[in-house]
């Protein structure tokens, strides 16, 4: 074995020189054609999708037959993740975070493309007859719905799309401009996966997608509702942001510079609802769930993780604090979040079958605990307007519904409705596709019930009965004032009282 040099970087050139410590792709690269095409290659689908597939591909390495599932991972708009994989040869470095570290070369990736500058290879790999799978994470906003579910086609890249069919921006303009030339070219359909954080993300993505068909051509609108499926999905591994102190950790650990390693915990799982369309990678064998019901795991996984991800994203930055961890070892944050899951969500939830939910919180809120992650509640911070509908609403409308107490749950909406403001009045700028509006909201707020009522009349995000639910309002106007303008100690004294 040669020593690696030690400005080396990581390529198949130089695979051979990482230390046996590093767990490596124990299959042909090369002989593995692609069939998925991935929109969204940021961190979360190369901490999870890409990783499952690298399983699949060496579970499978002797059957021919599931050698063809590498993936073409495409960016629909920045070059970075281009610039950084395609001198590595689509290689990049796996690091599991937990009581033990691991260290792996993950091999799914054989092409990486940024669709504004290339959209020709982008329209002809959707097109390929060997193409059976287009997976997606573009976070919630990248769907481009309205928040009653449909196409929004006020959009601009959906307007722009409809004007264009042939030349999309959009995830959705792509996936159909790639059905609408695998249609006329006489060959079967690809099954789309959407991988985001969404209830029903299949249903969704299934809907806009035929409606968009639809609005284009009536005739390839009634093709794609009878022909292509859109399984939905439950997607799951905490996976921070990729800084320097990883790209360091994994320069010590394997002799090789990495521009763009990918850190997550050790926990993984991947539920798809079994509809495929055109085949699939041996996904069950590398430890997927494949079910008729991935409603119920869903569900449960937004409510009981993500909403109260977002509970401490919005109440820890609000008392100063900057990580998961950090937020865990705060007593007020700590017992507030076990009485919001275990005591207000946990009864909304149905469990899927053969699951004990009372475990599941236990193993989450231990996942929170996790000190070897740095999880900024920054990152989780991001885009609220649509994150808070999928995880929190629904929690808040079971509790309405049987007449119970939502005071917690408004808590951390008002937590949210403070965050804004207090990013408007520091000048700090905000990371959501409603920034513009919501930043004036917070700049016009003057700490009353009035403020309430301005976030409130934002129909994008407040809509449906709870828009109109006076105990809502009631509720969170109450937050928001317990909230109040104090510094740590009285934020946080605020959150333990309820
Ligand atoms: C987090 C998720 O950033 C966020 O909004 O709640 O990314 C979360 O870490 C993943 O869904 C875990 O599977």
């Amino acid at each position: 074995m040669t020593a690696p040099l030690s400005d080396a970087s990581l390529s198949v050139a130089t695979l051979p020189t990482l230390p046996p410590s590093v767990a490596r792709p124990g299959y042909d690269r090369a002989a593995c054609g692609i069939g998925i095409v991935h929109f969204g290659p940021g961190a979360f689908h190369r901490a999870h999708q890409a990783v499952y597939t690298d399983d699949a591909l060496a579970l499978a390495a002797h059957d021919p037959d599931q050698r063809d599932w590498a993936i073409s991972a495409v960016s629909l708009k920045s070059p970075g993740v281009r610039d950084a994989l395609v001198p590595q040869d689509g290689l990049y470095t796996l690091v599991t975070l937990d009581r033990a570290i691991g260290h792996r070369v993950i091999g799914s990736i054989r092409e990486v493309l940024c669709a504004p500058e290339a959209p020709g290879q982008v329209l002809a790999r959707l097109a390929a007859p060997a193409t059976r799978i287009v997976t997606i994470t573009v976070t919630e906003k990248g769907y481009c719905l309205t928040s009653a579910g449909d196409l929004d086609t006020a959009h601009p890249d959906i307007a722009h799309d409809l004007a264009h069919p042939e030349a999309p921006v959009s995830v959705i303009g792509y996936i159909v401009a790639g059905l609408r030339r695998r249609r006329a070219a006489g060959l079967p359909p690809y099954t789309v996966i959407s991988c985001d954080n969404m209830t029903d993300n299949g249903r969704r993505l299934g809907r806009a997608t035929t409606q968009y068909a639809t609005a284009i051509d009536a005739d390839l609108g009634a093709w794609v509702g009878d022909h292509v499926t859109f399984p939905s999905t439950m997607v799951d591994s905490i996976t921070p942001a990729t800084d320097d102190a990883l790209r360091q950790r994994v320069r010590d650990a394997t002799g090789l510079a990495d521009a763009w390693p990918i850190q997550r915990e050790a926990f993984t799982q991947w539920v798809i609802e079994d509809r495929f369309c055109n085949g699939r990678p041996a996904w069950d064998r590398a430890g997927v769930i494949l079910t008729n019901d991935v409603g119920a795991f869903g569900r449960a996984k937004l409510r009981l993780l993500n909403g109260p991800h977002s509970a401490l994203a919005y109440l820890g930055s609000l008392a100063g604090v900057e990580t998961v961890a950090d937020a865990m070892t705060t007593p007020e944050l700590a017992g507030f979040l076990e009485r919001l899951m275990l005591r207000d969500v946990l009864p909304t939830v149905t469990p899927p079958q053969g699951y004990d939910l009372a475990l599941y919180a236990q193993q989450i809120l231990e996942r929170f605990r996790n000190p070897a992650i740095r999880h900024l509640l920054a990152q989780i911070a991001w885009d609220g307007s649509q994150k808070l509908p999928y995880r929190l609403f629904g929690v808040i409308e079971d509790l309405l519904a049987q007449g119970l107490s939502i005071t917690r749950p408004a808590l951390v909406v008002a937590g949210w409705m403070h965050f804004v403001r207090r990013r408007a009045l520091d000048g700090a700028g905000l990371t959501d596709p409603l920034a513009t509006t919501l930043l004036d909201i917070g700049g016009r707020c003057d700490g009353t019930a009035a403020d309430v009522d301005r976030f409130l009349a934002l129909t994008a995000i407040f809509t449906g009965p709870l828009a109109t639910d006076a105990r809502f309002r009631a509720a969170i106007s109450d937050a928001y004032a317990r909230l109040g303008d104090g510094g740590r100690a009285a934020t946080l004294a605020a959150i333990a009282a309820v």
